[in-house]
């Protein structure tokens, strides 16, 4: 495909998604789906089959930039399988539709996990956070709808602090909200109730690949007998894992880690900097999706009934 004939919603989308100024699983699937129905709306092909060709590129540009966010190659493969026609009309058509479904199925799923979390929280907990994900605060703001009081440790979460945007969001849902280093996490543990996270991506086995940090959290959790509950919608599955592939762990710019001033003063040093890490499955309690909580060791049977054996890949030419 020319790069001429992308719709400019498109090149936005990938470039926000890039720079995490969009980020989030949830956040991301939702302007993944949205490029493809802005280019199946002002696309100027003149065949159905261009047209579809043209969506797949799309979606292929798309999943290159953030390899780890399975909530990217999931929204690309609900929106392209039902997306065709004999027209460019009727494909035009199926993807604008396809996409609202997806969206509007975004939005429901993260409503129903959110109660479902909620009831695992009960008045007077206090829960520990790592990062940011909207699925987590899914849980607390049904919690607190319930009229549960909640606490919260929020970890700072290095290297983007991202535990500022829960720490806000949290109060403004009326919760009493202690900021904490990263390294505080054990320090305050005999204080949790419940370790409550997000997640980039399940994988087939259970592993929970989430912000980096949250393994080390888990391990913690673990060792004082505080339940790790993750909050992911089915939309976090990763279905090529069903077939032995692994995640990929997406590595980020040094300068998220050391500013130029810092790097200078240091010398010549490498820098390393994954965005995630992969949790075991022993050391979480629970996944809590749309559909209901999973031991992590049985998320296998959940996958197998939304994606079947394996995954098809609509965004390949055939
Ligand atoms: P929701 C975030 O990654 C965090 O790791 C968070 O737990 C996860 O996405 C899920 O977020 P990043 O995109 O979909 O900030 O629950 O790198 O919002």
């Amino acid at each position: 495909m020319d790069r001429a004939d992308l719709q400019p919603r498109v090149r936005d989308v990938a470039g926000a998604i890039e720079t995490m100024e969009t980020r989030g699983a949830a956040n991301i699937a939702d302007a993944a789906a949205d490029a493809l129905r802005a280019q199946a709306d002002g696309s100027e092909a003149e065949t159905a089959a261009a047209l579809l060709a043209e969506l797949r590129a799309v979606a292929r540009l798309l999943l290159a930039t953030r390899p780890t966010a399975v909530s990217l190659p999931n929204a690309c493969r609900y929106v392209l399988r039902r997306t065709g026609g004999d027209s460019v009309e009727a494909v035009r058509a199926s993807a604008v539709e396809s996409v609202a479904e997806f969206r509007a199925r975004l939005e429901t799923a993260q409503r129903d996990l959110g109660q479902v979390g909620a009831n695992r929280l009960r008045d007077g907990d206090t829960i520990m956070t790592h990062c940011h994900s909207t699925d987590a605060l899914a849980c607390v703001e049904a919690a607190v709808d319930d009229g549960k009081a909640l606490t919260a440790l929020v970890k700072e979460t290095r290297p983007r602090k991202q535990g500022h945007i829960t720490a806000r969001e949290l109060t403004e849902l009326g919760v009493d909200v202690t900021m904490v280093v990263d390294s505080a996490a054990r320090r305050y543990m005999n204080e949790v109730d419940h370790v409550l996270v997000g997640a980039d991506a399940i994988a087939a086995d259970g592993s929970v690949v989430n912000k980096i940090g949250t393994s080390g959290l888990a391990v913690v959790a673990r060792e004082r007998g505080t339940p790790v509950v993750v909050a992911a919608g089915t939309l976090k599955l990763d279905p090529a894992t069903m077939t032995g592939n692994a995640v990929e762990i997406e590595m980020r710019e040094e300068s998220e880690v050391l500013d130029e001033t810092e790097r200078e003063a240091i010398g010549d040093i490498s820098v390393e900097n994954p965005a995630f890490d992969v949790t075991p499955p022993r050391y979480v309690d629970a996944i809590v999706t749309e559909r209901g909580q999973f031991p992590p060791e049985s998320i296998v049977t959940l996958m197998r009934e939304l994606f079947g054996e394996g995954p098809t890949e609509p965004w390949q030419e055939p």
